[in-house]
């Protein structure tokens, strides 16, 4: 199990709260195992501005049913 001291052992430092990131994966699991429930969240690194920088882009979970209902 990674724990924050192996990881700084490691050479890792966390920079999460210094950076302003404020996300929390949150997911609605259900027995009923919808795609969008068990495979919920992620991020992705592109330059979305164009300024050389990547920008970070967070995808979280939802309840199935309010999706499935529109
Ligand atoms: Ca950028």
């Amino acid at each position: 199990m990674l724990t924050t001291a192996s990881l700084e052992a490691a050479g890792f430092e966390g920079v999460t709260a210094a950076s302003g990131i404020r996300f929390q994966h949150r997911k609605s699991a259900t027995s009923r195992k919808h795609l969008i429930e068990s495979v919920s969240g992620g991020v992705a690194m592109l330059d979305y501005d164009g300024d050389g920088r990547l920008d970070l882009y967070f995808v979280n979970g939802a309840v199935a049913d309010k999706v499935l209902d529109g």
